[in-house]
């Protein structure tokens, strides 16, 4: 008879196979923490412990944390049902990778579960208990990913904000990535003067303040008229390699319809079909 489940490889070869499968996956980001970083506290407010890697999954040794990204020009569109379904596709995509990489990790003999990319049931719930179990954004920035922005999103070089995460908690020890140094945000406050509910305050590095009440009330308003979530915060953000791949290097071209007619024309499009207009302009 043939035992399942017994470990092979060595944690350079089990860091080259998720390698590989996040090549077929089409994942472009991936990054190891290991789950004693959690502790160090790197900055205040840190993760109170019941939601670091350990309160959810005693038995984790590693989190590895892989990141999908939002296209931008669907998300400039923002609000509309074009970055609704772009967003729950992401979603989707997010999710059934990383089940698929909690159970690669399961047949090598190491158990390994993956955390849902968000993690409540309904918008509803957030105004009583606006945090999830667990968050990704702390994960992927102890993963090496990128650094906190005042949009208070983690940036990445590639995409800046407009990426999504999620997590895998592994009880197999694998070979870490550095966390990033250096400041990605520029601090232009653009998202802080765009957030069409005033939700971003400035605060002290990394932990700009955001209203997650207001953030919250607006997504419910939208989410009723089929258009959320907003995103305009990670729209607007200049950071991120992606800008110059869809050719949208200023980031001021979204409150600019008399330089750029032909794009404000083109979200206009969009924003005025699939969603309920209420007697709003978008
Ligand atoms: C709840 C939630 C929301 C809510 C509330 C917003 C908010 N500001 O939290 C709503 C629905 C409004 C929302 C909106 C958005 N979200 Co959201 N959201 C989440 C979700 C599900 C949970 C976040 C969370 O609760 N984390 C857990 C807590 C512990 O972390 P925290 O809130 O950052 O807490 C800090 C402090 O508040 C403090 N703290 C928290 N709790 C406690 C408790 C105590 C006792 C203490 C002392 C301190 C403390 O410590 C932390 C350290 O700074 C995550 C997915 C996930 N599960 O991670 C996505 C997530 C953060 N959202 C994401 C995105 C992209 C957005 C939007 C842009 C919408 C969109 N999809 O287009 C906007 C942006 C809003 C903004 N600028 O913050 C992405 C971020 C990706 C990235 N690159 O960073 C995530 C990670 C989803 C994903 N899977 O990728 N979101």
């Amino acid at each position: 008879m043939t035992a399942h489940f017994v470990p092979v490889l060595g944690p350079d070869a089990i860091r080259e196979a998720l390698e590989r499968k996040c090549g077929h996956l089409d994942v472009p980001l991936m990054g190891i923490a290991p789950v004693e970083r959690w502790d160090e506290e790197p900055f205040r407010p840190w993760v109170p412990g019941e939601f670091r890697p350990r309160g959810i999954y005693p038995e984790a040794r590693s989190v590895i944390v892989i990141g999908i990204p939002v296209e931008l020009p669907a998300l400039e569109t923002s609000p509309s049902i074009f970055y609704r379904e772009t967003y729950n596709t992401v979603n989707r995509l997010l999710d059934d990778s990383a089940y698929r990489i909690a159970t690669m990790l399961g047949e090598m003999g190491h158990p390994s579960i993956f955390v849902p990319r968000d993690g409540y049931g309904g918008l509803d719930v957030l105004r009583d208990r606006p945090t999830a179990f667990f968050s990704h954004r702390h994960a992927a920035y102890l993963a090496g990913l990128g650094t906190f922005g005042v949009n208070n999103m983690l940036l990445t070089p590639r995409y800046g904000p407009r990426v999504r995460f999620t997590s895998i908690l592994t009880t197999a020890e694998l070979p870490p990535d550095p966390v990033m140094t250096g400041e990605l945000c520029t601090r232009c406050m653009r998202c802080a003067r765009s957030c069409p509910a005033e939700a971003i305050e400035e605060g002290e590095y990394p932990a700009t303040l955001t209203r997650k009440d207001r953030c919250t009330e607006h997504n419910i308003g939208l989410a009723s008229r089929y258009i959320s979530p907003c995103g305009i915060c990670i729209k607007v953000c200049p950071v991120g390699e992606d800008r110059d791949l869809y050719q949208r290097p200023d980031a001021g071209m979204y409150s600019r319809a008399d330089r750029y007619p032909e794009h404000h024309r083109a979200w206009e499009h969009v924003r005025a079909h699939g969603g309920r207009r209420d007697g709003k302009s978008f």
